[in-house]
């Protein structure tokens, strides 16, 4: 850099700072007018973290008015929320009245969203961990689809996570470093707000070092923010290399409180502590408090100069990196380094106190440039709009429409043989894998080391497995037999991971988005064991929550599993599906409905308004129905439909869902006789058909509209009184809500303990869910 350059740079870096301030105002005004100046109706605290916001301002601003480019995708650590929006809004990208309305109806989220916020969040975050696991998966995505052409490698953003430090206990962090080392990751930073406080308290000295050695040895490169040039010029002074020792070695609850209690405190620890260091405490006294304070306090997370240069070496190339920033919470507000500031709000007097530091004007709070000069202002203006993220138009990108293939395209004619709904699947993908279409070059399948036990074998034996360094299959070469062939390329369709529930969901979530985030629409098709949906089940729920798109097939599911043995049974996933917003779940019995509504899946993924999918599927093999006619299709997609439709006016009905229909079946063959005309419903969800039931409730009583449930019409038939018996392989609250359509009687049968190994006679026997026990329970309704 010639003088010149080095005088500009000083400038922007001076206004760069001048930026970071009017952000600090606007994140903790943001919150203090939520607090303290909106009309609150309830009485509960709205809340905000002022002190979680003030220790990543400084990483923010660096960030987004310097080193962002338009392609690179963040997760903001979720209480940062409110330092996004002020930036957004610096950007023209977020109205006033969103932060003004800042965790009230239709105003700025809690925490960044995706698909609730309206100015452009790039992952959504919320539960810690998970949106830092999140940028990993991007990145893999981002990979898949460049490795099509997608993204031009000059194109290819980075996946950036800004994380809290006590965000590093979670669990699924690993999990996904784990996963990111196995595939190459790259293009990947995520940033530590290492302020060495989470929530209740300040953290452990004990993980202090231990951080970067992790990541280092997973492979990243680590760049530690320690210390802000302010320290480094202090302790180039002579006796400054004693207070840097004195930082290195301070345990972080005493380095906080004397952050909090400031520069009286500091020099008198520091002259008892250096007493003997001569040199030391002639350094100390040359500092008025204020500026001890400083140099003890501003720390390398908070210096814009540091983080700079930090980003550009990490510019350079694109292997993951890990910044640990070191950070004091609530830097520069009153509460700083105090142990209970997570939540601390600060008091108008303080807020009064900020606005004048700041060189804010009181009554122009929320004019982020208030107070500053028009030649500031305009170069501050001009910051903004010439740094490279300015270039953003919208986060969004649009996939077109593909045509996707119909069920009979999925599945040839089954009726009359024996299958089960995993097998069915099995062929319906690998129908997809022989396909030669735009639909089914898109088809990417994913499972935690379960690929072959689920049946996605046969479509990854055609597609290959993904990778970016290619690998052929030693066994096949050495023409060892097998039935699977392993082989991987770039050009592979399916993403192996290890056993890691968490990553299979998150894993989801990044390809599920594929099409928003980088223009190109996949389909999704994830595999896992049904029981181990509860592992990975908050990664589930944040999948959904960010609208991802995908098809998830969990088999094989409840007691039918048999000789496994109670340790892999689930029993509450049929709630799980029907609790779980952005997902529709459903329980085929058959192999032409798991067609039928894994084409419905497909399509959904690609509806505007549509969703994800859940498939509970068995390993059961059962004799396929003949089908007289097509009406069940339409029923299979909207939740039931009658296998054996009743009489008119019947005074009893079975309902059954998934695997344990020829049990239903054989109980209505035994019921004839005693009850003639009753009917048997095939459920094939009873999500869909509960959510259609309370929305048809809702649409009567806020819309006036009269429109008639699916549920509803489907027992029209019966008798008013007519009596229900429900079973299902799983919870049987699932099923037993059906008496309420119409004030019936139920007896519902489900799974209501932990089963053992065993086979099926015995198993059903033992946990009611037989054709005996189906007719002593509508013996019980009869009487
Ligand atoms: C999975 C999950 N558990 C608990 C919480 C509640 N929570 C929010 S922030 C936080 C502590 C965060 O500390 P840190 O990551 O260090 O962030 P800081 O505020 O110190 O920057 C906790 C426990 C949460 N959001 N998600
Ligand atoms: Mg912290």
């Amino acid at each position: 850099m010639d003088d010149a350059q080095v005088m500009a740079e000083r400038q922007d870096i001076a206004l760069l700072r001048r930026l970071e301030e009017r952000v600090l105002w606007l994140a903790s005004w943001t919150i203090h007018n939520a607090n303290h100046l909106r009309e609150s109706r309830d009485g509960l605290k709205v809340g905000g973290h002022q002190a979680s916001c003030a220790s990543m301002t400084t990483l923010m601003t660096a960030l987004y008015f310097r080193v962002l480019r338009p392609q690179d995708r963040v997760a903001v650590k979720p209480h940062a929320s409110p330092v996004f929006h002020a930036i957004q809004h610096l950007y023209g990208r977020q109205d006033l009245d969103q932060l003004k309305r800042f965790r009230s109806i239709g105003g700025a989220q809690s925490y960044p969203s995706r698909t609730k916020d309206k100015d452009d969040v790039d992952f959504s975050t919320g539960s810690v961990g998970l949106g830092v696991a999140m940028t990993a998966f991007a990145s893999l995505t981002q990979d898949y689809v460049a490795a099509r052409g997608s993204v031009k490698p000059d194109a290819m953003g980075r996946m950036i996570s800004l994380l809290g430090d006590a965000e590093l206990d979670e669990g699924n962090i690993y999990e996904a470093l784990i996963e990111a080392c196995k595939h190459d990751l790259r293009n990947t930073w995520w940033i530590v707000d290492y302020n060495r406080q989470s929530l209740d308290a300040t953290t452990s000295d004990r993980m202090f070092t231990r951080y970067g050695e992790i990541f280092d040895a997973a492979g990243w490169r680590v760049e530690t923010l320690k210390w802000s040039k302010r320290q480094l010029a202090a302790f180039a002074r002579p006796g400054g290399e004693a207070l840097k020792g004195w930082i290195e070695t301070a345990p972080n609850d005493l380095y906080s409180a004397l952050t909090y209690q400031g520069g009286a405190a500091w020099r008198e620890r520091l002259n008892a502590d250096l007493a003997q260091d001569k040199r030391a405490l002639k350094l100390i006294a040359s500092y008025a408090d204020e500026d001890l304070a400083l140099v003890m306090t501003e720390l390398g997370g908070h210096c814009l100069e540091t983080i700079l240069e930090a980003f550009e070496r990490a510019a350079e190339d694109d292997a993951p990196r890990f910044f640990i920033a070191y950070t004091v919470k609530g830097w520069r507000l009153p509460f700083q380094g105090h142990k209970d500031n997570h939540a601390g709000l600060m008091t108008p007097a303080q807020v009064a106190e900020l606005r004048g530091r700041l060189g804010v004007s009181e009554g122009e709070e929320w004019d982020v440039f208030s107070g500053i000069g028009d030649n500031e202002r305009k170069a501050l203006r001009r910051l903004v709009e010439t740094a490279p993220f300015a270039g953003r138009k919208d986060g969004r990108r649009d996939a077109r429409h593909i045509p996707t293939p119909s069920a009979d395209d999925l599945l040839p004619a089954v009726a009359g043989e024996e299958a089960s709904t995993q097998a069915a699947f099995g062929k319906v993908m690998f129908e997809i894998a022989k396909r030669s279409d735009d639909f089914s070059d898109r088809v990417v399948t994913t499972s935690p080391d379960v690929t072959v036990s689920t049946n996605l074998g046969g479509f990854v034996n055609r597609r290959g497995v993904f990778h970016r360094r290619a690998h052929e299959d030693v066994f096949k070469n050495r023409r060892i037999p097998s039935a699977q062939v392993w082989s991987m390329a770039e050009t592979g369709q399916h993403v192996e991971l290890g056993i890691a529930e968490n990553n299979l969901f998150i894993a989801l979530a990044a390809l599920g988005l594929s099409h928003s985030l980088f223009g190109e629409r996949l389909f999704p098709v994830g595999t896992l064991y049904d029981p181990f949906i509860a592992r990975g089940l908050d990664a589930l729920n944040y999948a959904c929550y960010q609208d991802a798109r995908f098809l998830l097939v969990a088999t094989p599911s409840g007691l039918t599993l048999a000789p496994e043995g109670g340790a892999h049974q689930s029993i509450g996933t049929p709630l799980i599906g029907m609790s779980q917003p952005g997902l529709d779940s459903y329980e085929p019995a058959f192999a032409d409905e798991t067609a039928v509504l894994m084409a419905h899946a497909f399509e959904r993924i690609q509806a505007e308004g549509g969703g994800s999918t859940y498939l509970r599927l068995s390993t059961r093999s059962l004799r396929q129905p003949v089908r007289t006619d097509d009406a069940w299709r339409t029923g299979a997609v909207e939740g039931a439909y009658w296998l054996r439709p009743p009489a008119e006016g019947a005074r009893l009905a079975l309902v059954y869902s998934g695997a344990i229909a020829p049990e239903a079946i054989a109980a209505h063959d035994a019921l004839l006789e005693d009850a003639p005309g009753a009917g048997l419903l095939a459920v094939t969800s009873p999500d869909v058909l509960h959510a259609d039931w309370t929305a048809a409730g809702r649409a009567r009583w806020t819309a006036g509209e009269t429109r008639t449930a699916t549920i509803e019409r489907l027992l029209a038939p019966l008798a008013p009184d007519a009596a229900l018996v429900t079973v299902l392989d799983g919870a049987p609250a699932a099923l037993s809500w059906i008496g309420s359509v119409r004030g019936q009687r139920v007896r519902a049968l489900g799974l209501e303990s932990f089963g053992q190994s065993g086979d099926l006679p015995d198993l059903y026997q033992r946990y009611r869910l037989d054709p005996e026990a189906i007719l002593d329970a509508c013996a019980d309704l009869m009487v």
